[in-house]
C-alpha cells in the first residue's frame, strides 16, 4: 500500500503543543493512544508553519507546486480517483434515536458507530503525524462563532483548513481555560483511501464528528458541511438561530441604499457564481459584494434577520469558471490557490474545461495521466474546486468581519430545472416561502457521488446537510418567521430552465442581476409584479432588459406557469410530504392545498 503520509520531524518551534484547555489535551492524548501517531504536530497558523508544510507537502508529492509566474503561491492535489467528491450515501446522523435523525438521514446507533470506528482508527496513524488543527467558524468577535478542532493524518487537509478555516492561535484564545466550555471534536484519517471503508459520521449530541477513508473537500474539512452545516443545523435549532447552506450577497444602488441577501441553491447550482456577480454594463453603477458563498449563520435581533459567513475562503467549483462567467473568482483563483483535480499544463499552470482560451496542446489530466485536446476524457474532474482565501476576492463585502452580521432583505431558494419553475417569483409571506424552500428540487450535480441530473427534493438545499428530522427543521424555520417583525421576504429563482433543443433560455451569471434587481425593487415596496397562483410573478416590464439581447417570447417561456406541469409538480410536492412519513407541519400541508385551490380558482 502506497503510504498515504508519512511522518514529519518539524524543526523546532514549528508544532509544538500548544493548547491550554484540559479537556482539549486529554481528548488529543485519547486519540493518540488510539491512533497510535508517530508524532503529534499542534498547529498554529503562523506564515512559518505554513511555509515548512507546504514545502513538506510537496516533498512527499501530495501537492504539485505550480508555476510561481502564472500562478504564484499555488498548488495542485490530487485526490485517489475513488474519492473525488461527497459521499452522501456513507454520511450518518448517529443521535440516540432514529427518529431525531429524521426520515432523510441515514441513521446509525451511537454506541455501535463509535466502536466500530474505534475499531477502524486503532493503529490508523502509524508511522504518519496526527495534526491537531484548532480553528474558529465566524469573525473573531462574533456571538454566532463556534470552536473546533479538528484532528488529521493529511497535510492536504491542514493545508486547506488554513485557508477555508481562522485557523491556529485565535481558537486556541477563544475556547479559553473552562472545562465546560463548547467545542467541537473532529476526528479524521485517510485510513487506505479505501469505499469500502469510508464513514462520515456525526453525533450531534456529542458535538462530534468523525469522518474516515476519504481525503476530499466535504468529507474531510470537518469545519464545512459537518460542523457548520449538519452540526450547525442541530445546535441552532437547540439554541434559536440558523445555519444554512446560503452564500450572503450585499447589492447597492446607484443611489447608495445597500441591501444584503441570502440564497439557498443546491451543491454546483451557483452559489459561487451568485455571490461574485459582475453586473452587465446597464447597471455599471451597482455594486455587488460578497459576505459569502456557502453557508449562512443567522441570528435575529430587532425582528430581524442578520448573517455571518462562518468561513475563511471559498472552495469553489472549477470547471465552468473563466473570466467571461466569474471574473472575480478568476482573479481570486490567480494567486494562492489550492487547487484539487484540474488539469497540469507543461508549462506549470493549471488548466479545465471552460476556462478562457484554448486548451494547451498536451496536459496531465486530473488522474495523472497524459492529456490532449482529442482526449475522450475529461481534463479537469467536473467537481475539481479551488481553495481560496476570501481576502483574495476583489469584491469582498466590507462588513464581512462585522460579528453580528448584515441584515438581510431577501433570502432565495432556487435550484436547476429544465422546466416548470419560472425565472423568479415571490413568495406570499413567509409561511409560504418556508413551503417553497421545502418542496425545492434540483437536477443532482457532480458535487457528489451518483447520477446526475436526475430530479430530486433538497428542501433549502440542506437534504445532505441538515443533521436532525427535517420536520422539526421545517418547524424551526416556521417558528423563527413567527419571532420575526421584519422578515426577510421570500423568492425563488431558476437560471436553468431550458427551451426546445435543451438550450438555456436565460444567460445568467452577470444577467442574473436583473433578477437581483426587481427582488430589491420588491424590498423596497415596489408594487410591480402579477399575482399567480404560486406567487408574485414580474411582469414583462417589471424586469430590467435594457441592452439584453432576447426576444419577448423568450421572457415569456422564462416566466410561463403551464398548468399541466405545475400539476405534476404538485402531485411531486405530495408525494415528497408523504414519503417523509408525518413528519411534516400541518402548516405547510395547508400551504400545499392552497396552491392547488389557487390553480383551480
Ligand atoms: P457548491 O460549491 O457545490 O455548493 O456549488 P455552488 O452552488 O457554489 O455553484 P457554482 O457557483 O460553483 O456553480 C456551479 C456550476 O454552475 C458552474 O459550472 C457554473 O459555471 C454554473 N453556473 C453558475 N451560475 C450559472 C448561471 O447563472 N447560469 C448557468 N447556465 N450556469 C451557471
Ligand atoms: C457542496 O457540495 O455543497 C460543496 C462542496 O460546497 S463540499 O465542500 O465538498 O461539500
Ligand atoms: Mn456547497
Amino acid at each position: 500500500m502506497k503510504n498515504l503520509a508519512p511522518a514529519i520531524s518539524p524543526p523546532s518551534g514549528i508544532g509544538d503543543r500548544k493548547a491550554g484547555n484540559q479537556a482539549v489535551l486529554d481528548w488529543v492524548h485519547e486519540v493518540e493512544l488510539l491512533a497510535k501517531p508517530e508524532n503529534v504536530f499542534w498547529c498554529d497558523g503562523s506564515e512559518r508553519e505554513r511555509d515548512y508544510l507546504l514545502q513538506e507537502a510537496t516533498k512527499q508529492n501530495v501537492l504539485i507546486k505550480l508555476n510561481e509566474k502564472k500562478v504564484p503561491g499555488s498548488y495542485l492535489h490530487r485526490s485517489n480517483p475513488n474519492d473525488v467528491a461527497r459521499v452522501e450515501q456513507f454520511t450518518f446522523i448517529c443521535t440516540p434515536t432514529k427518529e431525531e435523525a429524521g426520515p432523510t438521514n441515514n441513521w446509525s446507533e451511537p454506541a455501535d458507530t463509535y466502536s466500530k470506528l474505534h475499531g477502524l482508527l486503532k493503529g490508523a496513524m502509524t508511522g504518519r503525524t496526527l495534526f491537531v488543527v484548532p480553528y474558529i467558524m465566524g469573525p473573531p468577535d462574533s456571538p454566532l462563532t463556534k470552536v473546533g478542532f479538528e484532528i488529521t493524518d493529511s497535510i492536504y487537509v491542514v493545508l486547506s483548513m488554513r485557508i477555508m478555516t481562522r485557523m491556529g492561535a485565535v481558537a486556541v484564545k477563544r475556547l479559553g481555560n473552562d472545562p465546560a466550555a463548547e467545542w467541537n471534536r473532529g476526528v479524521h484519517s485517510l485510513l487506505d483511501v479505501d469505499p469500502a471503508r469510508r464513514f462520515i459520521c456525526h453525533f450531534p449530541q456529542d458535538n462530534t464528528i468523525i469522518s474516515v477513508g476519504s481525503g476530499y473537500g466535504g468529507n474531510v474539512l470537518l469545519s464545512k458541511k459537518c460542523l457548520a452545516l449538519r452540526i450547525g443545523s442541530y445546535l441552532a435549532r437547540k439554541q434559536g438561530w440558523m445555519a444554512e447552506h446560503m452564500l450572503i450577497l450585499g447589492v447597492e444602488s446607484p443611489e447608495g441604499k445597500k441591501h444584503y441577501v441570502a440564497a439557498a441553491f443546491p451543491s454546483a447550482c451557483g452559489k459561487t457564481n451568485f455571490a461574485m456577480l459582475v453586473p452587465p454594463k446597464h447597471f455599471a453603477r451597482w455594486k455587488v459584494t460578497t459576505v459569502g458563498d456557502d453557508i449562512a449563520w443567522m441570528q435575529i435581533r430587532d425582528g430581524r434577520l442578520f448573517a455571518v459567513n462562518p468561513e475563511n475562503g471559498y472552495f469553489g467549483v472549477v470547471p465552468g469558471t473563466s473570466y467571461k462567467s466569474n471574473p472575480n473568482a478568476m482573479k481570486s483563483i490567480e494567486h494562492d490557490t489550492l487547487y484539487t483535480n484540474v488539469a497540469l499544463a507543461d508549462d506549470g499552470d493549471v488548466w479545465w474545461e471552460g476556462k478562457d482560451g484554448p486548451p494547451p496542446k498536451h496536459a496531465i489530466d486530473w488522474k495523472g495521466n497524459d492529456w490532449a485536446p482529442d482526449s475522450k476524457e475529461k481534463a479537469a474532474h467536473p467537481n475539481s474546486r479551488f481553495a481560496t482565501p476570501m481576502r483574495n476576492n476583489p469584491v469582498l463585502d466590507p462588513h464581512v468581519e462585522d460579528g453580528e452580521g448584515v441584515p438581510i432583505s431577501a433570502i432565495i431558494f432556487g435550484g436547476r430545472r429544465s422546466h416548470t419553475m419560472p425565472l423568479v417569483f415571490q413568495s406570499f409571506d413567509w409561511e409560504h416561502g418556508v413551503y417553497l424552500g421545502a418542496t425545492m428540487a434540483s437536477e443532482t450535480t457532480a458535487a457528489a457521488t451518483g447520477a446526475v441530473g436526475q430530479v430530486r427534493r433538497d428542501p433549502m438545499a440542506m437534504l445532505p446537510f441538515c443533521g436532525y428530522n427535517i420536520g422539526d427543521y421545517f418547524r424551526h424555520w416556521l417558528a423563527i418567521g413567527k419571532r420575526l417583525t421584519k422578515p426577510p421576504l421570500i423568492f425563488n429563482v431558476n437560471w436553468f430552465r431550458k427551451g426546445q433543443g435543451g438550450r438555456f433560455l436565460w444567460p445568467g451569471f452577470g444577467d442574473n442581476m436583473r433578477v437581483l434587481k426587481w427582488i430589491i425593487d420588491r424590498c423596497q415596496g415596489s408594487d410591480g409584479a402579477l399575482k399567480s397562483p404560486i406567487g408574485w410573478l414580474p411582469g414583462l416590464h417589471d424586469l430590467d432588459l435594457a441592452e439584453l439581447e432576447i426576444d419577448h417570447k423568450r421572457i415569456d417561456e422564462l416566466l410561463e406557469i403551464d398548468h399541466e406541469q405545475w400539476k405534476k409538480e404538485l402531485a411531486e410536492h405530495k408525494k415528497f410530504f408523504d414519503s417523509l412519513g408525518g413528519v411534516v407541519p400541518e402548516e405547510l400541508m395547508k400551504q400545499r392545498e392552497e396552491v392547488a385551490a389557487r390553480f383551480a380558482e
